[in-house]
């Protein structure tokens, strides 16, 4: 059997790939854990709650429950605050980012961007949810107050990425830019346990992930490319959780797509805290990301802390067969 790995243990033992391991990132991961466990608690109990009847109404000591995406917003800030390494968040749940108290002694380095739980409209019908984060190092002074430009850095500037997916077990997926390991909650000692060492992508796979309930809003060439995938014979698999569809992809092989439809004509997910963060990993697992007008991900220039990109995620192969079919039908230059 092998030996039991943890997460603090092999964060710590990682902790001289990094050029600048002076030990501020490895709190930063280990707040992150922290803060995985214990949104991890309250997504299990979601279903409770509803019996319970607290969602939404006062719980025993009177307190307004708050829904499980403020509470993991509040959880994840809270965490991020402890080891003093992190001067500011960036967060779906906030408009603003939220500068971090700057504990006493400390100068901290980093930013960190999350969607705290993506795909949370699943919560009440049990599909799986995650955590999505991003780690940048700041721009701005480290003895001056967080400034926006601190946020709007391109995903290639992560110094680390990664995602918790509460599902069937609980994993924590994350990189620092040499490799991707997965890490899987052992409620019997309360410890991430490394589980999926050096996580490698599959170069095509038989899924394809895309709501095809919006096929005839997308562009000619998306529908083409789609219609291959089905000529394939692929098997379309779409949850309406990212993190979870990804998930899949990134172990099994395949290709996600959201593309720009009338509705969301630069696309629906989020650059900065959905797609940057898992196009980190993807890349670092031998995967592409582009957005579906071919630009590469990780090379997007933020413009603002919510801006929406369109993207096509997975598989090496099968996204560059979706961008020569772009390349081959779009009706616009690319
Ligand atoms: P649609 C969840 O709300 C989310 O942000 C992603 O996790 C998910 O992939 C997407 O939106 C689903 O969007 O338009 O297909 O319901």
């Amino acid at each position: 059997m092998n030996r039991i790995v943890t997460l603090d243990e092999f964060i710590l033992r990682r902790q001289k790939d990094f050029p600048y391991a002076t030990g501020e990132l490895t709190g930063l991961l280990r707040d992150i854990g922290v803060a995985a466990k214990i949104v991890n608690r309250e997504v299990n109990k979601a279903g409770l709650v509803n019996i319970l009847g607290f969602a939404g109404e006062e719980n025993a000591t009177g307190d307004k429950v708050a829904k499980l995406d403020i509470y993991a917003n509040e959880k994840l800030i809270e965490c991020l605050s402890n080891s003093g390494e992190c001067c500011a968040i960036a967060s779906e749940e906030n408009e603003d980012y939220v500068p971090l108290p700057v504990l006493d002694g400390k100068s901290p380095k980093y930013v960190v961007v999350f969607d705290p739980l993506d795909g949370s409209s699943n919560i009440d019908v049990n599909v799986p949810v995650g955590t999505i984060f991003g780690i940048y190092r700041r721009k701005s002074n480290a003895s001056e107050p967080a400034t926006l430009e601190d946020f709007l850095q391109r995903g290639s500037q992560l110094v680390a990425a990664g995602y918790v997916l509460y599902g069937t077990s609980t994993l924590l997926v994350y990189s620092t830019g040499h490799g991707v390991n997965g890490f899987t909650l052992d409620p019997t000692i309360g410890e991430f346990c490394l589980s999926h060492p050096d996580i490698q992508m599959p170069k095509r796979g038989r899924y394809y992930s895309v709501n095809q309930g919006y096929y005839l809003k997308f562009d000619v060439e998306m529908r083409r490319y789609i219609d291959h995938c089905s000529d394939l014979n692929l098997r379309l698999r779409y949850i309406g959780s990212m993190v979870a569809d990804v998930h899949r992809i990134l172990f099994q092989g395949g290709i996600f797509l959201y593309p720009n439809t009338r509705k969301y004509p630069h696309g629906k997910l989020r650059l900065l805290y959905e797609c940057n963060p898992l196009s980190f990993i993807v890349e670092q697992a031998g995967g592409k990301a582009v957005s579906c007008q071919l630009a590469r991900i990780l090379d997007i220039e933020p413009r603002d802390l919510h801006q929406r990109t369109t993207i096509a995620i997975g598989s090496a192969e099968m996204v560059d067969e979706m961008v020569d079919f772009v390349q081959r039908y779009s009706a616009l230059p690319v």
